[in-house]
């Protein structure tokens, strides 16, 4: 039996030395040390032997059997490195030719949709001679509420759910929240310009929302302000109707009805004939045949003197573009909840580089 399992192994070594690819060396592995493999049916047999035997047989096979573990190992090691080595050779790059840089058939990442139609929009306004602000994520009570003429006690603060921060103060400067709307950078603005100017402060903002198709807890605005002389609604529905124009290079329906906001006076809501149904009714117009996009309205004088601006000088308009709406609404999508599933599926239809 010893000497059989010398020519077993015998075998082995002239077989494995023949061999580079991996999934030949498995199948060697089986034949040999699998649980068929012929020194293992040796091993499984010592227990036919009497005793004296199988001493002598058993350290001898399982000598062998750790053997061809060792150079299967071995072997499997280097046709790994092999493989490696291979698809670098493949898939080379000569970096000091820049078409080389784009030949390969990687998957690129992209922009997501909002952050394409933010950078339009932004493009849109600098292009009427508006600034682009940004502001904090985390603002206090006073920009957020209380300089937009929303006071603690007032009802409007109800449309706007706040994750507020823990602040044992109670003063309105540092009590912290996420803010609710971008409505805040036109304060931070209003405080570091004199008259005339005119901006926009795009990004995200925060509210304890609960979700459904056209509603989200972390959404997207950009907020626009425009402060001068003798500004009057006719100048606003100028910049909105560009604005809506070029983003959809088509005619869409607009409505514009009344609308309550303390911070504008008179206030607006613009809303735009759903392009999901076409105006006969879904789940995110609810039904309605029109989706708020754009509530808007002319500043209302006491936040201009909040704000250090004389009112009986000046006057502007603001408006409140919700981004995620704006997106759906151009390319017909029916749930917002999609801008955050993490999808590739999704967000891979909108790249752009
Ligand atoms: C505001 O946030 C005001 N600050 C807008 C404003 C600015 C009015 C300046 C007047 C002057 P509202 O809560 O309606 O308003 O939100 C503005 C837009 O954000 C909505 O028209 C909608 O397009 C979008 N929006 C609001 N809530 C959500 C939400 N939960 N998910 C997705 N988009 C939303």
């Amino acid at each position: 039996m010893i000497e059989k399992l010398g020519t077993v192994f015998k075998q082995f070594e002239k077989e494995i030395s023949l061999l580079t690819n991996k999934a030949d060396i498995l199948n060697l592995k089986a034949k040999y040390i699998g649980k068929k493999g012929e020194v293992s049916e040796v091993l499984q047999g010592l227990k036919d032997l009497i005793l004296e035997e199988r001493q002598k047989v058993g350290p001898v096979a399982n000598e062998i059997k750790d053997k061809i573990q060792n150079i299967i190992q071995d072997k499997l090691n280097k046709a790994e490195i092999e493989e490696i080595n291979d698809g670098l050779k493949q898939n080379r790059v000569d970096v000091t030719r820049v078409e080389s840089a784009f030949v390969n058939n990687h998957e690129h990442g992209g922009l997501h949709p909002i952050t394409l139609i933010q950078q339009e929009v932004e493009n849109i306004f600098l292009s009427m001679g508006f600034e682009v602000l940004d502001g904090p994520h985390i603002e206090n009570e006073h920009n957020n509420f209380i300089a937009l003429n929303i006071p603690a006690d007032h009802p409007a603060r109800d449309m706007q759910d706040t994750f507020w921060f823990h602040s044992p103060s109670g003063d309105v400067e540092k009590k912290a929240l996420l803010r609710t709307h971008t409505s805040c950078v036109q304060i931070r603005g209003m405080k570091e310009r004199r008259p005339p100017f005119r901006f926009i402060a795009p990004g995200k903002v925060f509210r304890c929302e609960r979700t459904d198709a056209s509603h989200e807890m972390v959404f997207h605005q950009t907020e626009g302000m425009l402060v001068g002389e003798n500004i009057s609604v006719t100048n606003l529905i100028y910049f909105m109707k560009v604005l809506l124009s070029e983003i959809f290079k088509k005619d869409v329906e607009v409505r514009l009805r009344p609308g309550f906001f303390p911070f504008v006076e008179p206030g607006f809501e613009l809303d735009i004939k759903c392009l999901i149904c076409g105006g006969t009714g879904c789940s995110v117009c609810k039904q309605v045949g029109w989706v708020e996009l754009l509530p808007c309205g002319m500043v209302h004088p006491s936040v201009l003197q909040m704000s250090g601006i004389d009112p009986a000088k000046y006057n502007g308009f603001a408006f409140g573009l919700g981004l995620d709406r704006l997106v759906m609404m151009r390319y017909g999508i029916d749930d917002i909840r999609h801008f955050h599933s993490g999808d590739l599926r999704f967000v891979s239809q909108f790249k752009s580089y």
